[in-house]
């Protein structure tokens, strides 16, 4: 096949709306450090009710607890310039602790956090604390956005915290992942308007299962998964560490989507439908398109998530 990834990355980009959240991570961006943990906190305690607290799970949380001890034993003072430390990426020894974790990790530790700020445990963001019209701003932004779109810069701000080495290995990201509980198995039977491909049937149905080598042995061995906002994440054996820490639980409803096959025989299809995260199960329903590129023996060479900007562009499959 002649496709390169950087032709890959760009089929069907003409049916692609662009996404408000890049915008709205960079307008947050601009907040001092107080104000990004206040905008924050309000935001979250406007969405994160809805946080499914067996996905946090006790094993998870067994990852984050000696950071969690650590800073329940300090003045409160120190726990804020602590939180203020990780929102500004300053490279201080619990901050390297917090940039240590998985993402997973990171997201169990501070909704912790936050439960032990509302018990008064954590010293909680000041009762005299004003709003600026930056925070406003910022807020209103984040109020325009669909649910999906709101946890997804909620996960974006937590994950960028702490501070990151570049060079030392990260101890959880090397350990296996907590499991994360399906209360009910995923769909299993998935009828996709428009698509009997069956190699895309299958990768829907393999992470469904959290079968993730039966999803590997449908890509090729230089094949190619763009997560949102990422880039591409090439070869399976990087795939493989990719799914396993980050593509548990989801369930998948891909619902319709378009398929052209290619005078090679190689194919190009975009599905759009929902993806639910376990971290808010049926809660939250995120629109999602999958842009595959399949090469003539079936095998898929680029698959792309994409946060898709509205609901009307899970309609916005027109042939070309
Ligand atoms: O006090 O086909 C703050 C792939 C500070 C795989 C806080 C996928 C202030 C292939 C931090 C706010 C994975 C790519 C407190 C598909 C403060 C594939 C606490 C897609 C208390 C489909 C904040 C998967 C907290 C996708 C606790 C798209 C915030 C998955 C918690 C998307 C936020 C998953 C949480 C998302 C956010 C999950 C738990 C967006 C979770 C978001």
């Amino acid at each position: 096949m002649t496709y390169t990834l950087e032709s890959a990355q760009n089929i069907f980009t003409d049916t692609q709306v662009p996404s408000p959240i890049p915008a709205t991570i960079a307008l947050f961006e601009q907040l001092n450090v107080d104000d990004k943990l206040a905008l924050l906190w309000y935001a979250y305690t406007e969405m994160g009710r809805t946080i499914t607290p067996a996905a946090v799970g006790a094993a998870r949380l067994q990852l984050a607890e000696g950071l969690l001890n650590q800073v329940k034993q300090m003045s409160a003072t120190d726990q804020t310039q602590f939180m203020r430390d990780l929102a500004s990426r300053a490279n201080t020894p619990l901050s390297r602790s917090y940039g240590f974790f998985s993402v997973n990790t990171k997201l169990a530790f501070w909704y912790e956090l936050g439960e032990l700020m509302k018990q008064g445990v954590v010293a909680p963001i000041p009762a005299e604390y004003q709003m600026t019209p930056g925070v406003k701003a910022v807020l209103a932004a984040i109020q325009q956005l669909d649910p999906g779109e709101q946890i997804t810069v909620l996960r974006n701000a937590v994950v960028d915290m702490g501070y990151e080495d570049a060079v030392a290995p990260s101890p959880t990201e090397t350990a296996d992942e907590p499991m994360f509980p399906r209360t009910e198995p995923a769909p299993t039977k998935l009828k996709v308007e428009g698509i009997t491909d069956s190699t895309v049937l299958s990768y829907f149905a393999a992470l469904n299962a959290d079968d993730f080598e039966a999803a590997l042995a449908l890509f090729t061995p230089d094949g190619a998964l763009q997560p949102p906002f990422q880039k591409p994440i090439v070869g399976p054996d990087a795939i493989a560490k990719y799914m396993r820490s980050e593509a548990q639980g989801l369930n998948l409803m891909p619902q319709q989507g378009i398929s052209e096959t290619l005078p090679d025989g190689s194919k190009q299809l975009k599905i759009t439908g929902v993806v639910q995260t376990p971290w808010f199960g049926v809660n939250v329903g995120m629109n999602i398109g999958w842009r595959f590129l399949l090469n003539p023996q079936g095998k898929i060479f680029f698959v792309a998530i994409d946060m898709l900007a509205s609901p009307q562009e899970l309609l916005n499959l027109r042939p070309r």
